[in-house]
């Protein structure tokens, strides 16, 4: 297939690609930024490159260098450590990093980096550039964490961003004035996905480097933003903003993901006519999978909807499918979803069986096939749209000395959904903030454990396991 970028410059070289708040650039002027990136850094060639930046002109015009010279793009969050970026590079076989300076610059990782000033003051060679895309491969990889805790890279082809920008389009419509605001980050597929939908749509974005909501719904109001894409934390955060204000007829779509909506949120939003649609995705499913219709938004509030074209989803318990309104796990099928983890055989045999991927999130289909996320992932705590797996903190708070047992649940928080809470059996007292300094220097800020609770001992079953289920309980009888 011809290069997406390419081609749309062809197709509609004037026409609007970005526009952030100050600055606009055309799909030529994007093109022709991308290839001269990629003849600066040719020596990358079809090597795995790792991008860190938060959302800047920069990381797309990077993003797309890469595609033109075939390297596969790993992205990694801004918001980690430097332990949890070196584990990140290992596990993706990165080979060089490139990136924001004030996040690339600190880092000691013992691989070249490159800053996006430094690739801006080299030369332009005078090489190749890939004119075609090979469906087959890889083009991305994003980070998820299992129940060990150690990250795994999720492959995503470019088949499958094809097919998920074109199943989404088949579902939400595209019209010519249609433009999409990006404040999720780029290094989740909820940011990338739409970046990739741009070109493939011939439809511009408006680019927020970070999340402000008086931005935002400025933009929606006065910019001609019709569609964008949120989490439940940032939803909450535009309504709050947008208090007794309306939003223009022309704003038509505000794609709501990442995590369990809470359903008195989606009440505030039909209550002030907001088109609140509501999607189960996930960075294995290169963004949505299942998507209520717009038609259907009201008549099946909390409902994710239906299975996109070209998608397929059951509800199972092993290899057995469950009947309606039977609470199993949701299976997914389809050209958009990741062929598999890299490197990662053994997560492989257990995540697919027969081209069907076994997501590990509980869910039900109703009479009318509508699907309903009801629990994620074994363990999976989700704050702020952000993925944190207790396993990795109680690595961390287990390297502490005196920390005998570790134990981290999540609980309920307004807003941010969920946060994690740590319970320690300890030899050594150990006061709050000197454990909070520790895990700061090990973890992101959003895992650190909003509260510590210090307790005889944990539950655990006939084999020593720890039931983190049951740690909630602990909380329930203090
Ligand atoms: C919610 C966000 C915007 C919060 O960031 P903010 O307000 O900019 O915070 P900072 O200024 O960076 O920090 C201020 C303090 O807040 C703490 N903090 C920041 N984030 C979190 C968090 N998530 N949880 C808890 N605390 C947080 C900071 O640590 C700091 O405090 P101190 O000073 O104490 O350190 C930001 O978190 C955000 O952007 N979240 C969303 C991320 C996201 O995109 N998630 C989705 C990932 N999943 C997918 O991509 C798959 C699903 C999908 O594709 C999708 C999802 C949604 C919509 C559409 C789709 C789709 O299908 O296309
Ligand atoms: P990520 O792992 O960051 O790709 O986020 C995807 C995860 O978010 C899914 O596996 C689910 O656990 C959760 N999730 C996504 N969409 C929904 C939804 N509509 N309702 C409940 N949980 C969701
Ligand atoms: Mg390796
Ligand atoms: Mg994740
Ligand atoms: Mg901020």
């Amino acid at each position: 297939m011809e290069h997406w970028l390419r081609k749309r410059a062809h197709l509609s070289p004037n026409e609007l690609a970005i526009e952030t708040m100050d600055e606009q650039w055309t799909f030529k002027q994007l093109y022709e930024k991308a290839v001269s990136f990629a003849r600066k850094i040719a020596f990358l060639k079809g090597k795995h490159v790792a991008i860190l930046s938060e959302n800047s002109l920069d990381i797309i015009v990077a993003f797309w260098g890469c595609t033109m010279l075939e390297s596969k793009i790993i992205f990694l969050n801004t918001k980690l450590r430097e332990r949890e970026l070196i584990q990140q590079c290992e596990t993706a076989d990165v080979e060089a990093v490139i990136g924001q300076s004030d996040k690339v610059q600190p880092l000691n990782l013992a691989l070249p980096t490159f800053t996006f000033e430094d690739i801006e003051s080299l030369p332009i060679l005078d090489v190749e550039i890939s004119v075609e895309m090979d469906l087959s491969s890889i083009c991305s990889m994003m980070f998820t964490s299992g129940t060990t805790g150690t990250a795994k890279a999720v492959t995503q082809t470019y088949e499958n961003h094809w097919s998920s920008a074109i199943a989404s389009s088949l579902n939400l419509g595209l019209e010519s004035h249609d433009k999409w605001l990006i404040s999720l980050p780029i290094f989740h597929i909820s940011g990338l996905s739409t970046v990739i939908k741009s070109a493939i749509y011939g439809m511009p974005i408006f680019l927020m480097p970070s999340f402000d909501a008086t931005k935002i719904n400025q933009a929606i109001q006065t910019r001609g933003v019709t569609h964008i894409s949120v989490v439940s934390t940032t939803c909450q955060r535009l309504l709050e903003n947008l208090g007794d204000n309306q939003y223009p007829d022309t704003f038509r779509c505000m794609l709501l993901g990442g995590g369990p909506a809470p359903k008195s949120l989606l009440e505030e939003a039909a209550e002030k006519a907001i088109p609140i649609i509501q999607t189960y995705g996930m960075t294995e499913t290169c963004s949505q999978i299942s998507t209520l219709a717009m038609k259907d938004a009201l008549q099946k509030i909390g409902s994710a909807g239906k299975a996109l074209f070209t998608a397929s989803l059951e509800i199972r318990h092993g290899d057995k499918k469950l009947e309606t309104n039977q609470i199993g796990e949701i299976v997914v099928k389809g050209p958009m979803v990741t062929s598999g983890y890299y490197d990662a055989e053994k997560a492989n045999k257990e995540s697919f069986l027969s081209n069907w991927f076994y997501t590990g999130d509980m869910g039900y289909v109703d009479e009318d096939g509508f699907l309903y996320v009801v629990d994620r992932r074994s363990d999976l705590i989700i704050s702020g749209g952000e993925n944190i797996y207790p396993a990795e903190i109680e690595d961390v708070l287990l390297s502490l000395e005196g920390v005998k047992e570790a134990g981290v649940t999540g609980i309920e928080n307004t807003e941010w959904g969920e946060v994690p809470v740590a319970f320690l059996v300890t030899e050594k007292q150990w006061s709050e903030e000197a454990l909070i300094d520790y895990c700061a220097q090990h973890l992101a800020r959003y895992k650190i454990p909003k509260k510590f609770y210090f307790c005889e001992s944990l539950p655990r079953n006939a084999t020593n396991k720890l039931q983190r289920h049951l740690l909630k309980t602990k909380l329930t009888n203090k």
